[in-house]
């Protein structure tokens, strides 16, 4: 059906951990930003022209002023943000649920500067901007206070709630109003309000973001219902059919210049009849039609498919980074990550130039605030290698190349001093179980330690100057997938560094190469 298209495309269009996509056009261009959660800088910001074909520009979120994630456990931090473009200025809006709950920044260029946040008093996850000619609406859900415990009012219900809202102060200009609740699906959430014709749409996820997860709409002539349900709901979802993509869910549309519209939505592609996914939930795209009487229909039958033919011709993977870092530039590329956001400087380009430098402390990753810089698992084949130079280490110090879901799972090869003597070893963390599980001598120098990745497995192996290469041994994907580990996020592979000797961890290069 795509072949020999030159706009053909494979769904997802950002692989790896990119959900609660959310994207805007300006003229030619799209934007898209996806939820960050514990990870710094926040936000990670992309531009296309095709839809297709996504490139980085950068990070909402990037100073302190901005970010908090200094309480941020696992899978929380930055929730579902939305992008939306007006009168000359972009502005995100999103929840730090473990740093103050919903806020906004602007920027007239999004690969620029941001502003420090607003804060907007609603309670709630998800908040959504709509602009239209003179007010602004801002709406969220309501049922769960900034810190994500759920309320139990009595009278509460589980919904939409919204308000007027000036976007560049964050001041409210109407009480906060219940908007809709949905067709009955568990979590009614992501809410994003459009204008087309003479109605107003709601859109909204419900089921949970698990294998229930959908979207559904209802419509209006008024930005404040009375809400008609789709006739047709849930207008997408996976559930329970045998779709290699599955839970596909919080949505966000856009509107081309010729009028035609397109949907983003999370989604995961799972392995094995028991199906658990371990890259994180990934960005879909699928287009959308209108039915005679003015409700939207996605993709071809209500979901959305593995490969599909896009608006546009698509660019091809020319925007893809390069395959190795060799950390000579005097910034980590966008891809790169810390864990939350340390209150010193824990890395370093320009101490040893060429080299990126990292500094441990006492934390190690079963801990909150451990020196770590990794970027997503963005295939499940793939191998990712780096070259570590553990040089003038203590007993307890320890640096190496991690795959890490979370505190509690995660697995890596390091270099480790104990007694004296140095060695590669290979750890497993899988819940409350942690052992190291292989162990052999290694001499002084640089270490090279690989990672390689298969639907099933990571294999682990290291490699001394002019030695033979160490096979270390291997841990299963499933342990680390979001049905094992829990959460909101996908795998990343890090570089770290830890030890009460205080380490110093100087990494030469760093590659990762998806493996077909
Ligand atoms: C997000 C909610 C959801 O805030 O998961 O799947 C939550 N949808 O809308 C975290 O990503």
């Amino acid at each position: 059906m795509t072949g020999g298209d030159s706009r053909a495309f494979t769904n997802p269009v950002l692989p790896g951990f990119h959900p609660d996509p959310s994207i805007c056009r300006v003229g030619d261009d799209f934007y898209l930003v996806t939820s960050s959660f514990e990870y710094s800088p926040g936000l990670p910001l992309f531009t296309s022209r095709d839809l297709v074909s996504w490139r980085q520009i950068g990070h909402c979120l990037t100073r302190p002023a901005q970010l908090d994630l200094s309480k941020a456990p696992s899978s929380g931090g930055l929730y579902a943000p939305t992008i939306r473009h007006h009168d000359g200025y972009f502005f995100v809006t999103c929840t730090n649920v473990t740093g103050g709950g919903h806020f906004i920044v602007h920027a007239s260029d999004p690969a620029g500067r941001w502003s420090d946040p607003v804060w907007v008093d609603q309670d709630g996850i998800d908040p959504s901007l709509y602009f239209s000619d003179d007010r602004v609406y801002f709406t969220s859900t309501t049922g769960a206070d900034p810190d994500g415990a759920h309320v139990s009012l009595p009278e509460f219900r589980f919904g939409v709630q919204q308000c007027e809202i000036d976007p560049f102060t964050g001041r409210k200009l109407t009480e906060s109003r219940y908007l809709w609740g949905g067709t009955g699906g568990k979590y009614p959430e992501g809410p994003h309000l459009y204008r087309r014709g003479d109605y107003f749409y709601l859109l909204l996820a419900e089921g949970g973001t698990e294998y229930g997860h959908m979207v559904t709409v209802a419509r209006s002539s008024s930005p404040w219902g009375p809400w008609a349900s789709c006739p047709g709901n849930p207008v997408l979802t996976h559930r329970s059919t045998a779709s290699p993509i599955q839970a596909t869910g919080h949505a966000d549309l856009v509107e081309l210049a010729d009028g035609t519209w397109w949907m983003v939505c999370l989604g995961v592609h799972p392995l094995g009849q028991w199906p658990r996914h371990h890259l994180g939930r990934e960005t879909f795209l699928a287009p959308v039609s209108w039915s005679e009487d003015g409700w939207p229909r996605v993709g071809h039958s209500g979901m959305v498919e593995p490969r599909d033919i896009g608006p546009f011709p698509v660019a091809g993977p020319a925007a893809e980074e390069p395959t190795r870092d060799d950390f000579d530039g005097g910034a980590l590329r966008l891809s790169w990550n810390e864990l939350r956001t340390p209150t010193h400087p824990r890395w370093s380009l320009i101490e040893q130039p060429g080299w990126l430098v990292l500094h441990g402390t006492a934390s190690t990753l079963d801990d909150m605030d451990v020196t770590f810089v990794g970027r997503r698992q963005q295939h499940w084949r793939c191998r990712t290698e780096a070259r570590l130079d553990l040089a003038n280490s203590r007993d307890g110090d320890e640096a190496g190349l991690t795959v890490r879901m979370n505190e509690h799972h995660h697995y890596e090869a390091a270099v480790r001093q104990e007694d004296g003597v140095r060695c590669v070893i290979l750890r497993r963390r899988i819940g409350l179980l942690s052992a190291v599980v292989a162990r052999r001598l290694v001499g002084p120098g640089p270490v090279d330690l690989r990672v390689d990745a298969e639907e099933d497995w990571y294999h682990f192996s290291a490699r001394a100057h002019g030695d033979a290469r160490i096979e270390l041994g291997a841990g299963e994907t499933a342990y680390l997938s979001t049905e094992t580990a829990g959460g909101f996020t996908g795998v990343y592979l890090g570089l770290y560094a830890s030890g009460a000797g205080h380490p110093r961890a100087a990494w030469d290069w760093f590659d990762y190469q998806p493996v077909e």
